[in-house]
């Protein structure tokens, strides 16, 4: 059985989010997705409602789930024998610190982390963005799964 985790922030999650994990759900038996709790970030949503989230656009995947976590990535991965890391790339800005991660997290357990590159319509985007655009008024149906749209739009006030 392989099992990968997709780490990351999915504050909130993004096309370009979900774009990865379906290509990952495609390579692997098992794919965990993980939100991390940084218990010095609360983020716009609570870790709570980024996992209903992503529950439910994940969910036309069978072998892919959500959870939590919170400490080192490595210690999560070695608790759950995950063999991989996976990481969507969307410029080599991204590539510079990815790089550093994975060759910190391969010496610390000897876990590998692959990079996938994101599909060229997502390269731009980031969930900061989205906020960022969001509060300010503009239009990010394009950019978000439809019910985050819709929840991000509910935190504004413009439901
Ligand atoms: N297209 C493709 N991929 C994308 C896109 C996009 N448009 N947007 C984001 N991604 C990728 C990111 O590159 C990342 O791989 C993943 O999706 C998640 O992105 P974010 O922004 O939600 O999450 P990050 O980057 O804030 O997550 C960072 C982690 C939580 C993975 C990292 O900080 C971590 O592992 N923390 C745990 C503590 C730890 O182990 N630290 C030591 C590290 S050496």
């Amino acid at each position: 059985m392989t099992h990968a985790v997709c780490p990351g922030s999915f504050d909130p999650p993004t096309l370009g989010h979900l774009d990865v994990i379906g290509r990952v759900a495609g390579l692997f038996d098992t794919v965990t997705v993980a939100v991390l709790v940084n218990p010095n970030k609360s983020g716009m949503f609570p870790v709570a409602e980024r996992l209903e989230l992503l529950a439910g656009v994940t969910a036309e995947w069978p072998n892919v789930r959500v959870d939590s976590f919170s400490g080192l990535l490595v210690d999560y991965c070695r608790e759950r024998d995950i063999s991989a890391i996976v990481k969507g790339i969307r410029a080599v800005s991204d590539f510079d610190y990815e790089l550093q991660m994975a060759q910190m997290n391969h010496g610390l357990t000897g876990v590998d982390t692959l990079f996938l590159p994101t599909n060229p319509q997502y390269s731009f985007l980031s969930s900061s963005l989205v906020k960022q655009v969001a509060e300010f008024g503009g239009d990010v149906s394009e950019h978000v799964p439809a019910p985050v749209l819709t929840a991000l739009l509910a935190k504004l006030g413009r439901a």
